[in-house]
């Protein structure tokens, strides 16, 4: 398994990403020094020559990013589950060109927020069949490109849809999604799941990603989750790809990302 943690190219007012502001190059190099293996890259609108400057640094640190998550979608109003027919097509449309970065970028791209909620008024079935229809183009359009698509289940309090693994695979599965897999967050895991581990076992080779907080959102090793199951369970799926700490930068980004390390490197 490898290590990661969350990243962003602006500076975050709020929310579960450790280092943020506009010293990314900075950020990166501090991030290689703790010992990780790569980023989870949440994104503005990225230029052209930003995304160059961005690759550059990671062929001299040698970090990867692990997923790229560009939240200016959906903070720009554009979901996937859109209603309205032209911002659907406009919103798949944007979604593609973030394809083309992340598969310069070497990454993976989550589906959480920009899936977009299911309206109060309308039953599951036609939000899915729209997210569906959706989905079937940007996952072949990733296809093409190399990019994997990890649909993030996301607790109540956030979305209103996909809060655990067994909805997300039934969701899969019935539409056929053919290479979407799961991105796994132990936060939403410990609101929304009966058991962590049943669920990760539930999950077994769908696991595409895993974002590792600890039960409060801080760094690993912080709260009360049971990681020695964790990792067992991990271990019983075979799973092999990045646990990225998506945690609130306290007491500071660098003390959380190192501790983070510290601590899960205790399992591995
Ligand atoms: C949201 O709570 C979350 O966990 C992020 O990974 C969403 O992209
Ligand atoms: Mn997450």
């Amino acid at each position: 398994m490898k290590i990661g943690v969350c990243i962003s190219t602006f500076p975050s007012k709020s929310g579960p990403i450790v280092f943020s502001g506009n010293n990314i190059g900075e950020n990166l190099k501090v991030i290689r020094e703790l010992g990780y293996d790569g980023v989870d890259l949440f994104s503005h609108k990225l230029d052209s020559f930003e995304v160059d400057a961005i690759s550059e640094t990671l062929k001299t640190t040698g970090l990867k990013v692990a997923i790229f998550a560009p939240i200016w979608l959906t903070e720009n109003g554009s979901f996937l589950s859109e209603r309205d027919h032209d911002s659907r097509i406009r919103a798949i449309a944007r979604y593609k060109t973030q394809i083309d970065v992340a598969s310069k970028l070497g990454a993976n791209m989550p589906l959480g927020y920009s899936r977009g909620n299911r309206h109060e008024d309308e039953p599951d079935k036609m939000y899915q069949v729209r997210l569906a229809e959706s989905l079937k183009e940007v996952t072949e359009y990733a296809d093409g490109k190399g990019v994997k698509l990890f649909l993030e289940p996301i607790n109540r309090y956030e979305m209103n849809t996909f809060n655990r693994v067994d909805q997300a695979l039934e969701f899969i599965t019935k539409y056929k999604l053919g290479s979407m897999q799961l991105l796994l967050d132990m936060f939403h895991m410990n609101i929304e799941e009966k058991s962590i581990e049943k669920a990760i076992g539930l999950a077994g080779p769908m696991a595409g990603h895993i974002h590792i907080p600890d039960s409060n959102r801080l760094a690993p090793g912080e709260g009360h989750l049971d990681y020695k199951s964790i990792f067992n369970s991990l271990a019983k799926i075979k799973y092999n790809g990045f646990l990225s700490i998506e945690a609130f930068p306290v007491p500071s980004a660098y003390e959380c990302a190192k501790n983070g390390i510290q601590f899960l490197k205790t399992f591995l």
